[in-house]
């Protein structure tokens, strides 16, 4: 495996001699790893899931624009953060595709950098909240770039609705009857999860790059715990700014992490939410309309739904979709999810309080 991976690496265009290729903790969907040389520049080289991704070539595209624009518009705001640095193939592209058809592609390490899958106090929230405001601000006016939508309605409650609706025809008894409280869940909920589509469709809020996977392992720290970069720019897209906004808060406010099967102990944390606000709302605040900030605490509730509707799709498909460790480990992530919407309909006078409180926002109705 090592010696395919150097063969891959080395269409790329480096400098100096690989040293090591291993394996790095990245998520769900993609398989990543971590090449170290000889030189002081190391690399993340990425090889990308077709299965998922069906647009792989809009996708690197859009990563470059969007890596290209923050890495421009850093040299002239005064903002302590970097960003990925795409490397080009000896072909010219910002790919190399190999004989199984799987698209590559590889980015400078960021080096010194800190993640994080739990978030160890209220510092690291309020910086990571600075951190995603900043993305929103450093990518505002891009339509000119025409990033692609190239997960279409990623977002969005009323496909997941169907895909669900299409699983749960096809699915075994066995997983419906394990998974019948969180079935009755989706329906119960579904049409007031359905309002921030609806809005969308009506052009209540302004179409935005998006980032679309906002958890708190995308973001990078340094030794200081200070905001260093975003990372993860596979699903930039267009959208609104709702669900960025809420995919943060269910994985950095959350007192638990998305597997976590400690089901009646989760919930959202308040003063973290208070924390992460503060640190969003300092590049933000000024650039979103009132009408976004009053459907925040909205997106964070439609978003945590949307992950649990997704989790729990796959579970009733067979684990098709995300990797998992263990027979039921989607619906774990499901009933943690839903434990997590809970909390967030629990406290939900006080999250909107705390939202107004935090983006200056007098009632509006
Ligand atoms: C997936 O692969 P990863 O962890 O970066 C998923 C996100 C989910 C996330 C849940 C393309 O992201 O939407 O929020 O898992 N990405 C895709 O942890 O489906
Ligand atoms: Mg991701």
């Amino acid at each position: 495996m090592v010696e395919k991976l150097k063969l891959i690496t080395n269409q790329f265009c480096i400098e100096g001699i690989i040293e090591n290729i291993s394996t790095l903790n990245s998520g769900h969907i993609n398989s990543t790893y971590l090449v170290t040389t000889n030189t002081n520049t190391n690399f993340v080289l990425q090889k990308l899931n077709s299965y998922v991704f069906k647009d792989v070539v809009g996708l690197i595209e859009n990563k470059i624009k969007i890596s290209e624009l923050i890495n421009k518009r850093l040299k002239v705001i005064d903002l302590n953060i970097t960003s990925a640095q795409f490397v080009k193939s000896e072909r010219g592209d910002f790919y190399v595709k190999d004989k199984e058809q799987n698209y590559w592609n590889l980015q400078n390490y960021i080096p010194d950098a800190i993640t994080f899958d739990k978030a160890p106090n209220k510092d690291v929230v309020f910086e990571a909240g600075k951190l995603y405001g900043s993305f929103l601000v450093l990518t505002a006016n891009a339509s000119n770039l025409d990033i692609k939508e190239t997960l279409k309605d990623f977002h969005s409650v009323p496909l997941r609705l169907n895909q669900f609706n299409e699983a749960l025809l096809n699915a075994s008894e066995e997983r419906k009857k394990e998974a019948q409280n969180e079935i009755d869940f989706v329906v119960e909920h579904q049409s007031e999860m359905c309002k921030l589509a609806t809005l969308k469709n009506e052009s209540a809020f302004p179409i935005r790059v998006t980032h679309n996977d906002t958890k708190l392992s995308n973001a990078l720290f340094d030794k200081n715990n200070k905001g260093l970069a975003i990372i993860d720019l596979d699903t930039v897209m267009p959208g609104i700014v709702h669900f960025d906004f809420g995919d943060s808060i269910r994985s950095i406010c959350s007192n638990a992490e998305e597997d976590n099967d400690n089901f009646d102990t989760i919930a959202i944390q308040l003063d973290y939410y208070k924390a992460y606000c503060k640190g969003y709302a300092i590049y933000t605040q000024k650039l979103l309309t009132k009408t976004e900030i009053k459907y925040l605490p909205l997106g964070i509730k439609t978003i945590i739904y949307i992950m649990g509707l997704r989790f729990l799709t796959d579970f009733l498909n067979n684990d098709k979709y995300y990797k998992t460790a263990y027979k039921n480990h989607n619906l774990v992530r499901t009933k943690n999810q839903f434990a997590l919407v809970k909390s967030v309909i629990k406290n939900y006078n006080k999250i909107i309080t705390i939202t107004n409180a935090a983006f200056d926002l007098k009632d509006i109705s």
